[in-house]
């Protein structure tokens, strides 16, 4: 049998399903890293792995009210691009949060940076209450000079043009920072545009006696890149582009596309080793079509040569990587939470923040039940809507719903969500027509509306949507004493395209992935009867 340490190859991504913009520290044999959670709830979470290709989700950064309250965000919104570092024992993780994301308000609002921090990163409810930052901009990074000067560096509207280049937007600037009160103590200084005209992502190190700034450039789209340069005189430069820029360059006709925005860390061996987002759209007969999945978290073997890095021997990012001391493995497709604790697993996510109490697990023990709020799943506030990220393409998800509802204006089901403006859903609601019997409710996110009769006036039912080429919508009744119930015919009344689920005007629509969930709604009003919801799975 062959040992770890002889296997060569490993599966990319290494976190698969929406995790965008990573970030990674590593200490003693153990790295962690977090992705953008944008306006999902909790905020920023937080992966743990001892061998940078199997990771655990093991909690999230932001989990309270008082560290990141978003109301009413744009598909996209919420919380960009942590940067997570490791300084004398302390976790510091820093953010921008968008409330609500217009790229046209982008430059009258530019949004505050923060970091939280704990000394005990194990613990999700140890991370601190935010400290902001007085320099606007996103993509922040900290970065501790040798002598413990503490560098910010942000993303924003340039200050001024560096003379001979033709950028005209988004670009990195530096200040020194009080980690104390967070307060800028220099003022921010440009150092690094982009001739493509968005230069962001920043991340700074030390490795000898040069300074490297890595920057993603071109936009997170098609043009997405990765560059560096280093500067002998500290953060604030002068800096030195490296002589082969884009470090590597994925293009529009390859497996894994849009690649760039990474971060870095060393292992126990010293070997560096870098971190980005990608997609992996699925190739048609008629092209690509988007990822269902969105920006994931992909892994490359960075080495130095002349005292530049080369992420990935400079080839291109595939699915299947390989480096020394890596094997490869599957993610398991399983996954059930039975919701017999207290608690829900993690990996959960509510859309937003959520203001009021609006489920229980234990008034009906072994259930998680919804008291659907008065906002359906089109509001931009926080409805009632309990979503996990797709992580596989054929992948079936299924629930069993318990729900007899007084009010003909209340619906209670599963669904397969991209935002607000897009999302597909099989829901329970009284028929609008009789008020004695139920239907189930096929809504599309291309609108079309499909009701189905129910038989019985009481009995679960199981709700299941199959992602493969499409999402497909069926149910069946789960009705006591009937022998071969669990057999019957699951009844498929709709099915929408992975292109209809992912096509979206709003810019941010295409910074989140897939996500699939139980909710329960009124509309405009509270619904008054609980939804039960038995079990969720993944198979
Ligand atoms: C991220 C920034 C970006 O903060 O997308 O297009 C933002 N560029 O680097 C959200 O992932």
């Amino acid at each position: 049998m062959s040992t770890l340490q002889e296997l060569t190859c490993y599966k990319n991504p290494i976190i698969p399903g929406f995790n965008p913009d990573p970030s990674i520290t590593s200490h003693n044999g153990d790295f962690w890293l977090v992705t953008s959670s944008f306006e999902y709830f909790p905020g920023i979470p937080i992966y743990h792995s001892r061998d940078l290709i199997k990771w655990e989700l093991i909690g999230h950064a932001l989990t309270r009210k008082s560290q990141l309250d978003i109301r009413t965000p744009e598909p996209g919104g919420g919380i960009w691009a942590p940067t997570i570092r490791l300084r004398d024992g302390v976790f510091y993780i820093t953010a921008a949060c968008f409330d609500r994301y217009r790229p046209q308000e982008d430059d009258r609002v530019p949004p505050h940076g923060f970091y939280v921090k704990t000394p005990n990163i194990w613990d999700s409810t140890s991370w601190s209450d935010p400290i902001f930052f007085s320099q606007v901009g996103f993509d922040q990074d900290l970065f501790w000079d040798d002598d413990g000067t503490v560098y910010l560096s942000t993303t924003y509207r340039k200050l001024s043009h560096i003379p001979g280049s033709s950028a005209k937007d988004f670009a990195v600037h530096i200040c020194t920072v009080d980690m104390v009160t967070g307060n800028s103590t220099s003022a921010p200084r440009l150092i690094r545009e982009s001739n493509s005209g968005v230069s962001e992502g920043s991340h700074i190190f030390r490795r000898g006696r040069y300074c490297y700034l890595f920057t993603a450039e071109g936009g997170t789209e098609s043009g997405h890149s990765e560059w560096v340069s280093r500067s002998e005189g500290g953060p604030f430069g002068p800096w030195e582009l490296g002589p082969q820029n884009p470090l590597w360059r994925n293009g529009v006709d390859d497996e894994v596309q849009n690649t760039g925005h990474a971060d870095f860390v060393t292992d126990s061996k010293g070997r560096w080793w870098g971190v980005l987002l990608g997609v992996r759209p699925t190739k048609t007969a008629n092209g690509w079509s988007n990822s269902v999945f969105g920006r994931e978290t992909f892994l490359v073997p960075v080495t130095w040569e002349d005292d530049w890095p080369v992420l990935n021997r400079g080839q291109k990012v595939t699915l299947l990587g390989s480096a020394p001391g890596l094997y490869e493995i599957n993610l398991p497709i399983q996954w059930r939470d039975d919701f017999d604790r207290n608690e829900l697993q993690l990996g959960w996510y509510r859309k937003n923040t959520p203001r009021k109490i609006d489920f229980s697990m234990t008034e009906n023990p072994g259930a998680l039940r919804l008291y659907g709020a008065p906002y359906s799943l089109s509001s931009p506030a926080c409805s009632t809507m309990f979503l996990r990220k797709q992580k596989h393409h054929k992948v079936t998800w299924r629930t069993q719903v318990s729900f007899n509802p007084i009010s003909p204006n209340t619906e209670a089901g599963a669904v397969v969500f991209w935002n607000y403006l897009t999302y597909s859903s099989i829901g329970i609601r009284r028929s609008p027509s009789d008020s004695s019997s139920r239907i189930v409710r096929f809504r599309s996110a291309g609108l079309a509306v499909v009701d189905f009769e129910l038989q019985s006036d009481d009995a679960a039912i199981v709700l299941t949507i199959e992602c493969g080429e499409a999402y497909k919508f069926g149910f069946r009744e789960v009705v006591e004493g009937h022998a071969n119930d669990l057999e019957t015919e699951v009844r498929w009344i709709g099915e929408v395209s992975n292109d209809t689920m992912t096509a979206n005007p709003p810019v941010g629509a295409a910074f989140t992935g897939m996500m699939l969930g139980l909710y329960a709604f009124g509309d405009s009003e509270q619904c008054l009867v609980p939804a039960d919801f038995d079990y969720a799975e993944f198979y």
